[in-house]
């Protein structure tokens, strides 16, 4: 079994050991290297078949199997670095944590191996990206620094505490993919070959400590209807989770993993500890062991909110979505909310058939307004290469009252101004 531990509790040995198994994959330039993996999720696209005249990416987002697939991703990277002797799981970066720096791991250009005592390129820093000639680079944005106040959670802390109160599949899926979005843009900002593009984010190394991470969420997510006595898995789903994920479920030599070919079906990775052989260290979400964080989010939930709801379909780039509370006077207030999306022209359609709901209760009453009152939500989308993009780009949000007993009630006000 292999273990997935917190990237920031790794013994010097497993660092050790991580970096010299990724220097030897990224090395591999055979179908079972890392930049041949790397090519799994965006370019060059290789769905629905590597044949096929009409191509697009293989990852899958915008829709209930986006977790599915990037579970499957994850533990081909995991498998092909136990092969070369890490040891361990792929570390899991907990970007739900404020967050000082980049994972030591992986935020450095060089290291000073501790056996030779020679500076060595650091193999987790950037990766290669044969099909343009190019390496992967990264922007951070200061908003990955966010500070919180004393006794808060960032904004990501509380988007994922949110998804993580969802508790039916497809509401989660869908909260929780948007969120994860955010490390992607924060990661990336407005270099071409980075985390921020769906096309490249994959030749980044870092990614894949971010995908343990929205892994180990997901788990978390797991526990929490077992807990709830509801079912984890995603009966709202039943096309998307019997369909053959690919490239996993491509023969070899395009999957040479034996493991992912056989699980390609997403029913069938529910429980990765027996179906995918690995686990966490703990199962824990900012210290609450899961009957404390079922508590906490059940607390949360008996609360009045009032929601922007967004019917999201991809915009065939990533970009950044900030948007505002407007009243009948055309007065506009503060940045109510702000959430990424990550796109490319080669994505799958996205097929989510439920809104993304982004919190306003704190924003509205700011502006002095209740949910009785007349407004509009203005929203503005920065591609993250800084172009503005058109607002009619996302369809006119609505505004969703949730009542602390539970029912939401949709109101459909206002107009993108
Ligand atoms: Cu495919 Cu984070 O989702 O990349």
């Amino acid at each position: 079994m292999a273990v997935r531990k917190d990237v920031s509790r790794l013994t010097a040995t497993e660092v050790y050991n991580l970096r010299e198994a990724m220097s030897r994959f990224a090395k591999d330039k055979s179908v079972a290297g890392f930049e041949a993996t790397a090519e799994y999720h965006g370019l060059p696209a290789r769905c629905p078949r590597p044949d096929a005249k009409e191509r697009f990416a293989c990852c899958v987002h915008g829709m209930a199997t986006f977790v599915h697939w990037h579970r499957l991703y994850v533990v081909q990277v995991e498998d092909a670095l136990r092969r070369r002797g890490s040891g361990i799981g792929v570390p899991y970066w907990d970007w739900t944590e404020t967050i000082e720096a980049l994972p030591a791991l992986a935020g450095e250009a060089t290291y000073i191996d501790t056996k030779t005592n020679e500076r060595l390129p650091n193999p987790f820093f950037k990766g290669q990206i044969p099909m343009v000639g190019a390496e992967t680079s990264r922007d951070v944005q200061d908003g990955l620094f966010e500070k919180p106040a004393f006794g808060e959670y960032t904004t990501l802390a509380e988007e994922v505490m949110y998804a993580l109160e969802q508790d039916n599949f497809c509401d989660f899926a869908v909260q929780f993919e948007i969120a994860h979005n955010r490390i992607h843009a924060l990661v990336g900002g407005s270099q071409r070959y980075s985390m921020s593009s769906l096309h490249f984010t994959s030749y980044d190394p870092l990614f894949f400590l971010h995908h343990s991470n929205v892994d180990r969420l997901w788990a978390v997510w797991q526990q929490l209807q077992i807990l709830r006595g509801k079912p984890f898995k995603a009966y709202c789903a039943n096309c998307d989770v019997h369909m053959s994920l690919k490239p996993f479920g491509f023969p070899a030599p395009l999957n040479s993993n034996p493991k992912t070919f056989e699980h390609a079906v997403p029913t069938n990775i529910y429980d990765y500890e027996n179906e995918l052989g690995y686990t966490y260290d703990t199962i824990q979400y900012h210290g609450m062991t899961m009957e404390q964080l079922n508590i906490y989010l059940r607390r949360r939930g008996q609360k009045d909110r009032v929601f922007a709801g967004f019917n999201l379909k991809g915009i065939r780039t990533s970009a950044m979505v900030d948007f505002q509370i407007c009243k009948q006077d055309g007065t506009c207030g503060e940045s109510a909310g702000q959430f990424a999306v990550l796109g490319g022209p080669f994505e799958m359609d996205w097929r989510y058939d439920r809104p993304y709901k982004h919190e306003i209760t704190q924003a509205l009453s700011a502006e002095g307004l209740t949910k009785a009152d007349v407004f509009s939500i203005h929203v503005d989308i920065t591609d993250v290469n800084g172009t503005a993009l058109s607002s009619s780009l996302i369809p006119t949000p609505s505004v969703i009252f949730s009542p602390g007993a539970g029912e939401y009630t949709s109101v459909q006000r206002g107009l993108i101004m």
